[in-house]
């Protein structure tokens, strides 16, 4: 049997812990289905984020430390939306609805002061966006991840991405995901979230260009 090389390159896919009382979070269900996956010559590590201001980007920067991934999907919970939603832009606030994990409610707060106001997502979302509704799976682009723990975590990423030399190949973005049927409506089998996250990192691999005609990848100001 052939051992896995240590520098097999590796695709870094991050899943949310439960928030807001619930016992379960579908995109932490969906990306551990794929851990230790094989996808263009990569292989796949899930790992789970805590639904924490703060928190949560110092467990995404140890993990892009250790793994030095060529793609990062950080991957979430958006209930009330009803398909695969592929983030296009990330922005610097951070604004709360509620409570995170940890009781904390920041207001109208920059994710990383003095960082530009927003990133465009790093995936090729409408390659991906075609891809899927090929393979029948409902999907949209969606034009905001909120300003809850979700964008922050997106923003954080895209601005580790922009500003860390050892990084300046990786690729990310963020993408959310509906409920699963146990959650209510309207809601996704989780079946689907999995075989369309798969979908979308092998896009994510193999199709050169993340940014739309006109748009570049990275900061907007
Ligand atoms: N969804 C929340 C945070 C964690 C999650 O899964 C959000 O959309 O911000």
């Amino acid at each position: 049997m052939l051992a896995l090389s240590p520098r097999q390159p590796q695709v870094l896919l991050t899943g949310f812990a439960p928030f807001a009382g619930a016992s379960i979070n579908p995109s932490w269900q969906a990306v551990l289905a794929l851990h230790g996956r094989q996808v263009a010559g990569h292989r796949i590590v899930a790992a789970q984020l805590p639904t924490v201001f703060g928190e949560a980007l110092q467990v995404l920067e140890g993990l892009l430390q250790r793994h030095q991934p060529a793609l990062v999907i950080a991957v979430g919970q958006a209930g009330g939306r009803a398909a695969l939603s592929l983030e296009r832009v990330a922005i610097n606030v951070d604004d709360a609805p509620i409570a995170d994990n940890a009781g904390t409610r920041p207001v109208d707060r920059p994710v990383v002061p003095g960082a530009p106001a927003a990133y465009f997502s790093g995936l090729p979302i409408k390659t991906m966006l075609t891809a899927l509704q090929q393979a029948g799976l409902p999907a949209e682009v969606s034009q905001t991840a909120g300003t809850f723990v979700c964008n922050h975590v997106f923003f954080g990423l895209m601005h580790a991405l922009a500003s860390t030399p050892a990084l300046r190949h990786t690729r990310g973005g963020f993408i959310h995901v509906p409920w699963l049927p146990e959650q209510g409506a309207p809601h996704m089998a989780l079946d689907d979230m999995v075989r369309g996250l798969r979908i979308a990192v092998r896009c994510a691999l193999t199709v050169p260009d993340g940014a739309p005609p006109g748009l570049a990848a990275g900061a907007t100001h």
